[in-house]
């Protein structure tokens, strides 16, 4: 996979590095580019020069903050999206980001991150490159609001690309874990048995497998239901005697 990201803040993804990732890239399941947004924005609309690299405007129709100028994404996005690339645009006004959505992208031939600041890109952009046939998505991470698209796009890096095949040393670990049953994940325990008072359950000790795994999905599913009843089907069973 190639992940771009295209950013006025190109500095910020220095961390990806030295984080996991790190280890995708060095055994080359995924190569990735970031670029200086400003770059493409040397020349105006209108051919000349600008010598501030301009690249946000007042926005139509009046309001807060700044839009950003659709001129310049046009021709960053021009030249770095290739075949079969998917556009993702971070922003708070997009669909939900989730472990879903984490494994679909993670198929894709080419990620291109848009990370937008101040009060978003000009809604054409998007528009435009889905006319183009390309896979365009605005995604939100949550519903709280971040200065810009750029941590946001960290961490979608880090969902997709950590679910490559070849990416993480124990496959296991990412079948069992958080969300990828659609519930949240079993508390865990090491040693020792007994810490400050408070005893690991009698079950992960038993060495009865059957029951073990019995346990953990009660855990599961009483976990969910009091931290994220959102995630439970309607009759999962959140009855009088849950
Ligand atoms: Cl993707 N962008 C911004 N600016 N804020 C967010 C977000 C994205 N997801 C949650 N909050």
């Amino acid at each position: 996979m190639r992940i771009d990201v295209i950013t006025i803040f190109p500095e910020f993804f220095q961390v990806l590095d030295v984080s996991l990732l790190g280890k995708a890239r060095q055994a080359a399941l995924v190569q990735t580019h970031v670029h200086q947004l400003r770059e493409w924005a040397a020349t105006k609309a209108d051919g000349t020069p600008d010598p501030h690299r301009t690249v946000d405007d007042a926005p139509f129709g009046g309001g807060a903050g700044m839009v950003m100028k659709p001129d310049v994404w046009g021709k960053a996005l021009d030249d770095v999206l290739q075949d079969g690339g998917v556009l993702v645009i971070p922003s708070p006004a997009g669909v939900r980001f989730t472990q879903a959505l984490a494994a679909e992208l993670s198929s894709a031939p080419q990620l291109v991150f848009a990370c937008g600041r101040y009060e978003g890109i000009d809604a054409r952009v998007a528009e435009h490159y889905a006319q183009q046939g390309v896979r365009v998505l605005e995604v939100s991470l949550g519903d709280y609001v971040l200065n810009g698209g750029e941590v946001a796009a960290f961490a979608m890096i880090e969902a997709v690309t950590r679910l490559i095949p070849g990416f993480m040393g124990n496959a296991e670990s990412i079948v069992e874990e958080s969300h990828s049953d659609g519930l949240l994940e079993y508390p865990s325990y090491t040693r020792p048995a007994s810490w400050r008072g408070l005893d690991v359950p009698d079950v992960l000790l038993s060495g009865h497998h059957g029951k073990v795994a019995q346990w953990r999905a009660e855990q599961q599913l009483s976990r969910t239901r009091e931290r994220r009843p959102d995630l439970l089907p309607p009759d999962a069973g959140g009855g009088l005697d849950a």
